[in-house]
């Protein structure tokens, strides 16, 4: 692997987002390829949008070896733990596959507020197996990770569907239970959970695409953008291309990342935590079985 630049790990700290071109070796890309296409000819219970121009995979890595061998051998962790300058702990990844045609986007979003965790040493590493131009790759509002907000996920049911469900999962949440149990990784949508409105409702940014200072990329094979957990982003789409646009975005934990439960949780928790009960503000390094140590710096 290249080294990664000083100027590199800032823009990432200073932005919330960098592309880092031309850090993945073939090989990894093939092997990132050949687990895609795996994940996507084997949907499982937490395969959402089967049959529709996209596919979110979640934990896609727990059943296809491809996937599970670029993420404990490909160079991501080291790149991760580089820029954080930290040790790294894998804590989940997901799937978008895009098939060739009319490229679905995807909309604005924060990533931390659909998993019980928080913190700010939390990042994303998203590849693709195929050339991204920008308007089918991802987006970042720069600098919106240091917001200190946290917006609601666009998913989920509204409350007011079905008062007494909702009213049931708030009294669950107040009673210190985790509102979505093990049992989802099973069978799970976007719609098993309620919307959190106690959160304020993402801003309207592609009405008002001049209002924010949003960054963008090129995007080839090798390359790695690397995004903040808590920053706003979403990938363009709504265009032809002559060939599918398969990404995998993983997500990755430095020290201070603690477990938090959300009422706004829409992804369940990685299936081995559960066996440990876990309870707010445990550092994710308490449960080294489930997360054990990926990357470290030299000491
Ligand atoms: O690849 C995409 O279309 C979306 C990726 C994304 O939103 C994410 O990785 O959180």
């Amino acid at each position: 692997m290249r080294s990664i630049s000083e100027e590199e790990i800032h823009d990432f700290h200073r932005d919330g987002a960098v592309i880092l071109k031309e850090i993945l070796s073939d090989e990894w890309i093939d092997m990132l390829t050949a687990g895609l296409e795996y994940s996507e000819l084997h949907p499982d219970g937490m395969s959402s949008g089967v049959n529709a121009p996209l596919r979110i995979d979640q934990f896609p890595a727990s059943h296809s070896p491809d996937l599970k061998a670029f993420i404990e051998n490909s160079p991501v962790a080291e790149i991760v733990g580089r820029v954080l300058n930290a040790p790294v702990r894998f804590y989940m990844d997901q799937m978008f596959y895009k098939p060739a045609g009319m490229i679905t986007p995807s909309a604005w979003h924060q990533d931390t507020c659909y998993y019980n965790v928080d913190g700010h040493q939390l990042i994303r590493a998203w590849v693709c197996a195929d050339p991204a131009p920008r308007n089918v790759s991802l987006e970042v509002v720069r600098g919106s990770h240091l917001w200190n907000v946290t917006y609601r996920p666009p998913v989920g049911l509204d409350p007011r569907s079905n008062p007494e469900a909702a009213a049931q999962l708030e009294k669950d949440f107040v009673d210190g239970k985790i509102l979505i149990g093990r049992d989802a990784h099973e069978k799970w949508t976007y719609f098993d959970s309620f919307l959190d409105d106690s959160l304020p409702e993402l801003p309207s940014i592609d009405a008002e695409r001049e209002s924010f200072d949003i960054l963008g990329w090129d995007y080839e094979p090798g390359d790695v953008i690397l995004f903040h957990g808590h920053i706003l982003h979403s990938a363009l789409g709504g265009v032809e291309l002559a060939h599918p646009r398969r990404s995998h975005a993983s997500l990755w934990a430095g020290p201070d990342v603690h477990y938090l439960r959300r009422r706004s949780q829409a992804i369940p928790d990685p299936l081995a935590l559960y066996d440990h009960n876990p309870k707010d503000g445990q550092q994710l390094s308490e449960f080294p079985d489930v997360f054990p140590v990926a990357w470290a710096p030299a000491t």
